[in-house]
């Protein structure tokens, strides 16, 4: 068990003006903020970030989405990190997600979800390096 996630706020939440909202709750519900940027994916990067959901219909979609505003990119840390953080942001489906997650509140659609939430440690740790250095991570 680690102590590290990653996570996205996608171009839909940061449209929609909840970036700040879900900072606040990110932060209130206990996670340290170990690195934190707003950038802006290419397509390139986009597909790159998701090359494990190639094959999924979706996948198009799914790049076209992500590269298609700009995002805040973070690693967050807390005890057991990546399963906190998948219960605080609720199912992919912000219409089954639980009342009061991130997605129940601030997402449009299984597509534009708001937010992203690394599924295991080793993924939490690959996603985290794939936007922030060493000496970016405090
Ligand atoms: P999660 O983000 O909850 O781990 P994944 O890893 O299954 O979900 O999917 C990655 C992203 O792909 C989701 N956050 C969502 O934006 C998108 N996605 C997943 N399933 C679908 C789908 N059936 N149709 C459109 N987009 C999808």
């Amino acid at each position: 068990m680690s102590n590290r996630t990653f996570t996205m706020i996608k171009p839909d939440a940061m449209k929609n003006g909840h970036a700040g909202a879900i900072l606040d709750r990110i932060i209130k519900e206990g996670f340290r903020v170990v690195s934190l940027k707003m950038t802006k994916l290419s397509k390139e990067k986009a597909g790159e970030f998701y090359a494990v959901h190639k094959e999924r219909p979706f996948y198009g979609e799914l790049v076209e989405f992500m590269s298609s505003g700009v995002i805040i990119a973070a690693i967050l840390e807390k005890p057991n990190a990546v399963a906190a953080f998948r219960t605080l942001i609720g199912a992919t489906n912000p219409a089954q997600a639980e009342a009061g997650t991130i997605r129940k509140l601030f997402a449009t659609s299984l597509g534009e979800n708001a937010i992203h939430g690394s599924d295991s440690d080793e993924n939490a740790a690959i996603e985290g390096n794939f936007f922030f250095s060493g000496l970016e991570q405090f």
